[in-house]
């Protein structure tokens, strides 16, 4: 078309449009005009008719056009920060050896240009064989039971296009006592461009949870629905509908396939023996490969910023576990030296009387280390405040504390050769230990130092003193006690 007929065509379409606006203003008009002519009942009858109409009208539109709820993604930290926190933890002596492995795969994986896709999905849904049908010279293995595949082992395929793809088969989720392995399938289809969700039938709840945590993390997805030779058309039909309408806002598309895989059974022959033959269901992998070839057609370098915005979230996650693992350590040793500490002071008291006075210097000193541990800013006057609070605590618990530290001393013969003094030095081992424990909980969980949780959760330590803390906690106090009596020996 020239642009001259283009001009005129549009010309024309204005003209259409200011005489179609003009019309219905003129009708407008006219309607307005009848509708004051009316008497005053039907006027109001009419215009409430006209109203509801109009918002009923607003309603529709606004469904039709409301914006999607877009789902928030999963934070990823930038590198730099992420590899400051691997520093620190390293400094603190924890093993960051696979986080580390992790960046250098991403970085691998950046140089390798390639694009990969990680099958993911529950035991025995068919990832092996979906490799097999997709990868023809991979030898992955398949087999009825669940569980068949251990580790993450990767095969090249050809799309339609001839362009290539990297191919990972993952071992399957949800196996019971594959927590490991499972992990191991998360972190591969973390690494890939996209990943093919495999199903055999409808979503269970925990198979959404799985989608959703995959759609998190920025995932492009393809829902593939395999085995569909179990079903007829019209059930096929149906399932796949429901698959697309529950995973709607998760999957790019949703596929109907049979990867195949094979059967075996048993023949009997002619002179009585019986054979057992295995015999190759014909795959049919078309729509996937198709759709495939759509959800990466754009190629391993566009597709990399969401594939490593993916593999650093998953890492900040791994890291953020680590920290609080290494945090808890760290905890344990500061709460061990005060307990100690405590169990000193208790030798030097010169008349333990039966109320136990906490040793305020000490319990301040605790609730500063374990605060600067966690990183939470606290106020002197705070920490005072938190003293005094469990110097309450204790004397209502006083009685347990002691029946406690009294029942020890029998169950725990070394306790018992100390002499004068030790069941006081017990005590305060124990009211330590449960201070620093309940502390460091409330601290790591609240990110604050809050009085009352923090209470709270000492109250609950002190009346639960179980066995093996107990026997810790006693050998603990001997050795402090040895210790001490040397030192006040020199
Ligand atoms: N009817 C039918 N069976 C299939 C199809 N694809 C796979 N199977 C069978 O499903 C079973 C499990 O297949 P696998 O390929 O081992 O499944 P997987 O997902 O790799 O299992 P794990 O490695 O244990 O997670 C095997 O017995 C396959 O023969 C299919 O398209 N149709
Ligand atoms: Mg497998």
């Amino acid at each position: 078309m020239t642009r001259r007929s283009r001009l005129l065509l549009a010309a024309l379409a204005v003209a259409a449009l200011l005489w179609l606006l003009f019309a219905a203003a003129e009708r407008a008009l006219a309607l307005a005009q009848r509708l004051l002519a009316l008497p005053a009942w039907l006027q109001w009858t009419l215009g409430a008719v006209l109203l509801l109409f109009a918002a009923a009208g607003a309603l529709v539109l606004w469904w039709l056009l409301r914006p999607r709820r877009k789902r928030r993604p999963v934070p990823a930290p930038d590198r730099d920060s992420l590899q400051q926190r691997l520093g620190r933890l390293g400094g603190h002596g924890a093993d960051t050896t696979a986080l580390h492995a992790e960046l250098a795969e991403l970085d691998r994986r950046r140089a390798d240009a390639r694009v990969y896709v990680a099958l993911f999905g529950e035991i025995s849904t068919g990832k092996s064989s979906l490799i097999r049908a997709l990868a023809p010279d991979a030898l992955a293995a398949s087999d009825v039971r669940g569980g068949t595949t251990r580790t993450v082992a990767h095969h090249d395929g050809r799309l339609p296009d001839g362009r290539t793809l990297v191919l990972a088969d993952v071992p399957g989720s949800r196996e019971s006592g594959g927590e490991a392995h499972e992990a191991l399938a998360r972190e591969e289809a973390l690494r890939a461009h996209a990943v093919v969700y495999l199903c055999a039938g409808d979503l269970s709840r925990t198979q959404m949870d799985e989608l959703r945590w995959l759609a998190d993390f920025g995932k492009p997805l393809l829902l593939a629905l395999n085995k569909a030779d179990q079903w007829d058309d019209a059930e096929r039909a149906q399932l796949l509908s429901r698959l697309r309408r529950h995973s709607r806002t998760l999957a790019a598309d949703v596929v109907a396939i049979s990867a195949g895989g094979s059967e075996r059974f048993q023949r009997r022959l002619g002179d009585g023996r019986v054979e057992q033959v295995e015999r190759r269901r014909p795959p049919d992998v078309q729509p996937l490969l198709k759709a495939l070839a759509r959800l990466t057609a754009a190629g391993a370098e566009a597709l990399e910023p969401l594939r490593e915005h993916a593999v650093l979230a998953g890492l900040h996650e791994r890291t953020g576990a680590l920290e609080a693992e290494t945090r808890a350590a760290e905890a344990e040793r500061v709460v061990r030296k005060y307990a100690r500490r405590a169990v000193v002071g208790a030798m030097a008291a010169v008349a333990p009387g039966s109320d136990l006075v906490i040793q305020g210097a000490l319990a301040a000193s605790l609730t500063r280390e374990l605060a600067a541990l966690y990183e939470v800013r606290v106020s002197e006057v705070q920490v005072e405040d938190f003293v005094q609070q469990a110097r309450l605590t204790l004397r209502t618990g006083s009685s347990i504390v002691l029946a406690v530290a009294g029942n020890a001393l029998k169950a725990f013969p070394g306790l018992g050769t100390l002499g004068g003094g030790v069941l006081h030095a017990f005590a305060y081992a124990l009211i330590f230990d449960a201070m620093g424990r309940a502390l460091a909980a409330s601290l790591a969980e609240r990110k604050t130092l809050d009085q009352r949780d923090a209470g709270e959760r000492l109250k609950g330590l002190l009346a639960d003193a179980q066995g093996p803390r107990l026997r810790e906690l006693a050998a603990l106090t001997v050795e402090a006690w040895r210790d001490g009596k040397q030192e006040e020996a020199r």
